[in-house]
């Protein structure tokens, strides 16, 4: 993460928060577990149960600095309930760094799925040279523990995968993050070590998507960069820092549209844009959810029993932008389908 950048931020977060300690705000949500932190909650329901794919932040002690080293996550823990507002069980360790044979450290935010009766488990992780790439593991359970491949996917990179089902039974994987996310190496699908982050007035860096393969641990097509332009079919700049991508992608469909959400970074807030097709153009609609306590905001959504849901995180238990815990709220919307902004303290 950039220094100047992160410590203007970093004011804003704090000023978010003395101004919710001063007025007296409350969450409007409690975490969902507190014997571990957790973070980047992609929800999912697989046979009738709720099941969480969070982060499982932990004090490693690693210092802090730009690149994020201080999110240095071991392993991941699976979450389930059977409704929401019920028991949230933590499930023990799903997968660890160490069984993952090409990571080198930092597994970061994952997402999962179910196909014919086997779940995969899409993560990020620094390999030994210390470059991101994405993994999958596999298991017979939806609560692991996982087998990663030996490999990672070939041609991956970046961070933070979301893995989207459309209705013709097509699997896409949706990726990237700036800063310490490292997109800003990666030019046509090669790395660049020389890349760097975006001046105000060059146009933003772009998340990614590929369709997986039908065995779902390969790509199926060499990732294409997603669209996500202003009403007038614009892409945005690096300075339109509040509608820009950052990182945390999540797409999924609401009334035959497609939904592409996900965080803008330093400026904290949880966007949405709407396409006609998996690959977009997205065009902007608006903020999901407002700054929250914490650095980060990474979010999913989903729809149970009639009702939607914004899962999301910020770091109520610890007051430390890396031990983060995750939470969840209705999300509603309006007629048209546009989104009723969230704001996560009243
Ligand atoms: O949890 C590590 C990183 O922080 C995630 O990959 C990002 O989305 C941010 O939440």
């Amino acid at each position: 993460m950039n220094r100047i950048l992160k410590k203007i931020a970093l004011g804003i977060t704090l000023g978010m928060c003395v101004s919710a300690v001063a007025q007296k705000l409350k969450p409007i949500s409690q975490p969902l577990v507190s014997n571990i932190y957790t973070a980047d909650p992609s929800a999912h329901v697989f046979n009738h149960k709720i099941y969480i794919y969070p982060s499982h932040d932990t004090a490693t002690g690693t210092p802090e600095n730009d690149n994020g080293d201080h999110f240095n996550m071991m392993d991941f823990h699976v979450l389930s309930m059977d409704s929401i507002g019920g028991e949230v069980t933590d499930n023990g360790i799903a997968l660890h760094i160490k069984d993952i044979p090409w990571a080198g450290r930092q597994l970061w935010a994952p997402d999962a799925a179910f196909v014919k009766g086997t779940y995969y488990l899409y993560f990020p992780v620094k390999d030994k040279k210390d470059i991101f790439r994405i993994g999958v593991a596999t298991s017979k359970s939806p609560t692991g523990p996982f087998v990663a491949e030996k490999t990672p996917i070939k041609g991956s990179y970046s961070i933070d995968p979301c893995v989207f089902k459309d209705d013709d039974g097509s699997y896409y994987l949706y990726f990237g993050g700036i800063w310490g996310g490292q997109l800003q190496y990666w030019k046509n699908n090669k790395y660049d070590s020389a890349g760097k982050l975006c001046k105000p007035d060059q146009l933003a860096y772009l998340p990614r998507v590929a369709k997986l393969n039908k065995g779902m641990k390969q790509f199926d097509e060499a990732p294409k960069e997603v669209k996500i332009v202003d009403k007038t079919g614009n892409l945005f700049y690096e300075k339109d820092n509040d509608k820009r991508f950052f990182e945390a992608a999540w797409m999924y469909k609401y009334n035959g549209k497609y939904y592409f959400t996900y965080s803008t970074g330093d400026t904290h807030l949880i966007n949405y844009a709407i396409g006609d097709n998996p690959y977009g153009p997205f065009v902007y609609q608006g903020i999901i959810l407002k700054p929250v306590e914490g650095w980060t905001t990474h979010h999913s959504i989903l729809e149970i029993k009639n009702k939607w849901y914004l899962f999301y995180h910020d770091i109520q238990l610890s007051g430390q932008t890396h031990l983060r815990n995750v939470k969840v709220t209705e999300l509603k919307y309006n007629n048209d389908g546009s989104i009723q902004t969230i704001k996560a303290y009243r």
